[in-house]
């Protein structure tokens, strides 16, 4: 097995042999600050580099990630996908990040796959595909702490500034719950430091990640936590299930539900927290844990997902009510054989 830094060396290589002047950027379906601060960051370095960059997305970005500086030029494929289709076709490399396949690029998909530039992934999620370059670590924090390493190898600390510097903060924060999961390795905190040294703006991140609020978000979450959590004795296991009416009720906006699921996990008995919400034509599920239950393997089994020990995803083409049902029916198989609880 290649060490990551031979994996970012397969990357400066795959940019030096071949003329690289214009490249794609591509997050995963339904961004977040992980994949979004990692998308902004290596727009600006690529613009610093000289390089031709556009940021892809098969969706949209959510309103409140608009302030890293190159989101709010990415373009969708909902409004444009002609223009997508042809810069896929024409790029001369395409960077996937923050996800381990291109089926993680929902309406994109099929664009990459016919495309003839090469692939570069660099995240930190289980199991990443086979591509022209995998630059892939799941021991770090986020993507954006792995794509630190990255440019910072390939282009040295030279070409960190502040804007870099911002969204990687973004990624890094948003990523671990403000630095609260998945981030108990020093490495992190010195890296966040070489941020500090390179001009981020820490309070400029958490005004706009934390206290950009509209109203009515605050009442659909006080809604939720309200009238919506159910915590089952047994398992404690609490469930937040929302129906497309009751979010249209509060405005819902993409983002809106950001951060949500972790809450109940601050009970002390409390063990899985699920969020269960009605989108357009599915039903999407995310899934937190403490400790060693591991989430992951219960939405790959039977949601159509995966993800993290702690912090996994799914999704289902079933009414909002069977799958919460689903939840409850298979949450005694799932504690007994992947965590070891039985109860009664
Ligand atoms: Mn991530």
């Amino acid at each position: 097995m290649k060490t990551v830094k031979e994996c970012i060396e397969d990357l400066r290589r795959c940019m030096t042999e071949r003329v690289v002047k214009r490249v794609v950027i591509i997050p995963h379906i339904s961004p977040d600050g992980d994949a979004a601060g990692a998308c902004s960051a290596l727009a600006e370095v690529m613009e610093r580099l000289g390089v031709k960059w556009r940021i892809l997305t098969c969706d949209y970005m959510p309103e409140y990630l608009r302030f890293l500086k190159h989101v709010p030029r990415l373009i969708s494929y909902q409004d444009k996908p002609e223009d997508c289709r042809r810069l896929i076709a024409e790029t001369d490399l395409i960077f996937m990040l923050d996800h381990n396949t291109t089926a993680r690029e929902g309406d994109l998909e099929p664009f990459v796959r016919e495309a003839t530039a090469p692939r570069v992934i660099i995240d930190h999620h289980l199991e990443p595909d086979e591509e022209e370059v995998v630059i892939s670590d799941t021991t770090v924090s986020s993507t954006c702490e792995l794509l630190y390493t990255v440019i910072t190898q390939i282009w040295g600390k030279g070409i960190v500034n502040a804007d870099v510097a911002n969204s990687l903060y973004a990624g890094i924060n948003t990523d671990t719950g403000g630095l609260s999961h998945n981030s108990s390795r020093p490495e992190t905190y010195r890296l966040v430091a070489e941020l500090l040294e390179a001009g981020l703006d820490k309070a400029f991140v958490h005004e706009h990640l934390y206290q950009m609020n509209r109203l009515s978000r605050l009442r659909l979450l006080g809604y939720a936590l309200l009238a919506k959590l159910k915590v089952t004795e047994n398992y404690s296991l609490a469930i937040i299930s929302l129906s497309k009416n009751e979010l249209e009720r509060f405005r819902f906006r993409d983002g809106d539900l950001e951060g949500l699921v972790n809450v109940p996990l601050t009970v002390r008995d409390v063990i899985v927290s699920v969020l269960v919400t009605e989108r357009k034509d599915k039903v999407k599920l995310s899934f937190r844990s403490k400790g060693e239950v591991p989430v992951s393997e219960w939405t790959k089994r039977w949601f159509n997902g995966g993800g993290h020990l702690n912090a996994a995803g799914g999704q289902m083409e079933l009414p909002l009510e069977e799958v919460v049902k689903l939840v409850e029916e298979t949450a005694p198989v799932f504690f007994k054989e992947y965590a070891g609880i039985v109860k009664e």
